[in-house]
């Protein structure tokens, strides 16, 4: 071997070397950041006793089946489609292929009814032959519900539960109304990762379609039984959830909205020292998220909901119609003045009912808490933090944080509002939570250490949503 040629494999040596230390150099740096943030977050999430309360939660509950969407796909023998298309519900595999497409393609979540009984069937049994696919206690308020009593908190669950699911709930939980015997309503959780390819459609981002096709659900069949409980169970919370069921499902004339009454009347007694939360879903149909808007969330203190529900109300508030399919990855800026606006529309707009004085928005990237100012919510900032920390222990399966599966997807600053972009919050690592006053409101954002190594995606607006009001009451 020549001396030139040794001389330029040690310098190809070195330029190996020194990428690779510049790389780990860059790499340490990140995760001393991440490190930083997450002590910042722990250290917020600390601040501020559990309080021991009572909090009672409506309505539903369903055996969950979680399963790699793809997988599920293929054993249908779906194609994909030529041209995605979204539909209300779900009828046959051609509209499946198409509806699945459409959100996928935008890494939307989305839960629909499937309207055709055998067809849903079928989607079952091959989600259970699938390997890898996990069983768990479903449904916002039975979630909510085992969220709140890990918390500590006592807990009262309207929902008719089978024996099987009754035994899922933690011990501290008491559930009104009759255990049944029937048979459960099971929700089939499609799931998929970032970047996963389906002929040509590729997701942006994990998500989830939800398939379901509940007869009971639907009914609220619990209400009675829950009003009558709560009179003597006096909690401090009361959260309502579940209400997504409701959408598509066919209901003979005038039945959907006798039900919607009858909750409307039960908010209405609720005694005022106790409050009102209204957990927002995935809705299509306009006209029941209006009755929704009416009976229920003009009788609530507090709203939580996600980026694409967001849009979905503002949609409704603004022009009467629901947005389908949003923004997969907002900007604070978007996400803060759609809050605003919903706020002051509430606010104002109110003849009967109660005033919104809560507002909790989760994204992937951050979570945003905005209270009245002159309300009884408390530690808003500790809030922020800890729906923060909840959104990555959900998605990762874990409580204990390793920065090595997380990433920071915020930016380092953000605009308080896309109609000024000089008026920016420059994000501290070492104290994460940003926190500042505006009219008669407080707002505070938390970036997520997102997980990097997804376990699951569905429920996770549930337990972030407790998450952060627990330490509000
Ligand atoms: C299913 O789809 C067919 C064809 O589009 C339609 O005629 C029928 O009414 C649908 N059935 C239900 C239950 O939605
Ligand atoms: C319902 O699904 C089955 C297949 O699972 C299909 O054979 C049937 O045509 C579907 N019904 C409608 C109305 O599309
Ligand atoms: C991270 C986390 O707490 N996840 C929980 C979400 O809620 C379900 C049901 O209560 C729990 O099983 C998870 O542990």
């Amino acid at each position: 071997m020549s001396i030139s040629v040794k001389v330029g494999s040690l310098i190809t040596l070195f330029v190996v070397l020194a990428a690779y230390l510049y790389r780990k150099q860059a790499n340490d740096n990140l995760n001393d950041r991440m490190g930083h943030v997450l002590s910042g977050l722990l250290r917020a999430e600390r601040k501020v006793p559990q309080p021991k309360t009572r909090v009672a939660l409506g309505f539903g509950s369903c055996s969950d089946i979680f399963v790699d969407a793809l997988s599920v796909i293929n054993g249908l023998n779906l194609l994909p489609p030529e041209t995605p298309e979204h539909f209300d519900s779900v009828n046959s595999t051609e509209q499946l292929a198409k509806l699945a497409a459409y959100f996928f393609q935008h890494g939307a979540a989305a839960e629909r009814y499937v309207s055709n009984a055998s067809l849903f069937q079928t989607i079952l049994d091959i989600s259970d032959s699938i390997q890898g696919r996990r069983w768990n206690l479903g449904g916002n308020a039975p979630v909510m519900a085992n969220r709140m009593a890990l918390e500590g908190l006592d807990v009262l669950l309207g929902a008719r539960l089978t024996n099987n699911l009754a035994s899922s709930l933690a011990p501290n939980v008491k559930v009104t109304g009759k255990t049944t015997s029937s048979e459960e309503d099971v929700h089939i959780i499609l799931e998929y990762k970032t970047g996963e390819k389906w002929g040509r459609y590729v997701s942006p981002r994990a998500n989830r379609l939800i398939l379901h096709s509940d007869n009971s659900n639907p009914y609220l069949q619990s209400l009675e039984d829950f009003q009558q409980e709560l009179k003597t169970f006096k909690p401090s919370l009361v959260v309502i959830g579940g209400l997504q069921m409701m959408d598509n499902f066919p209901f003979e004339e005038g039945q959907r909205l006798e039900r919607l009454h009858k909750l409307q009347n039960l908010l209405a007694q609720v005694s005022p020292s106790t409050k009102i939360h209204f957990e927002m879903a995935s809705f299509t149909d306009s006209a029941l998220l209006k009755e929704i808007y009416t009976t229920v969330m003009t009788h609530s203190d507090s709203l939580g909901m996600n980026e694409q529900e967001l849009p979905n109300l503002v949609g409704l508030l603004t022009h009467g119609r629901i947005t389908l399919v949003s923004e997969s990855y907002p900007r604070v800026a978007t996400v803060l003045d759609q809050m605003r606006l919903v706020y002051n529309k509430m606010r104002k707009s109110h003849r009967t009912g109660r005033k919104l004085t809560r507002l909790h928005v989760h994204t992937l990237a951050y979570q945003a808490i905005l209270t009245t100012k002159s309300s009884s919510w408390k530690n808003t900032m500790s809030a922020a933090a800890k729906a923060s920390l909840t959104a990555h222990r959900h998605v990762c399966g874990s409580s204990y944080i390793d920065v090595l599966k997380s990433k920071l997807i915020m930016d380092d600053s953000f605009a308080r509002s896309v109609s000024d972009s000089t008026d920016k919050i420059n994000f501290l690592e070492n104290r994460p939570v940003s926190c500042w006053d505006e009219d008669d409101y407080q707002i505070c954002v938390a970036p997520v250490l997102v997980c990097t190594n997804v376990l699951q995606t569905a429920g996770g607006g549930d337990n972030i949503s407790s998450a952060g009001l627990v330490l509000q009451l």
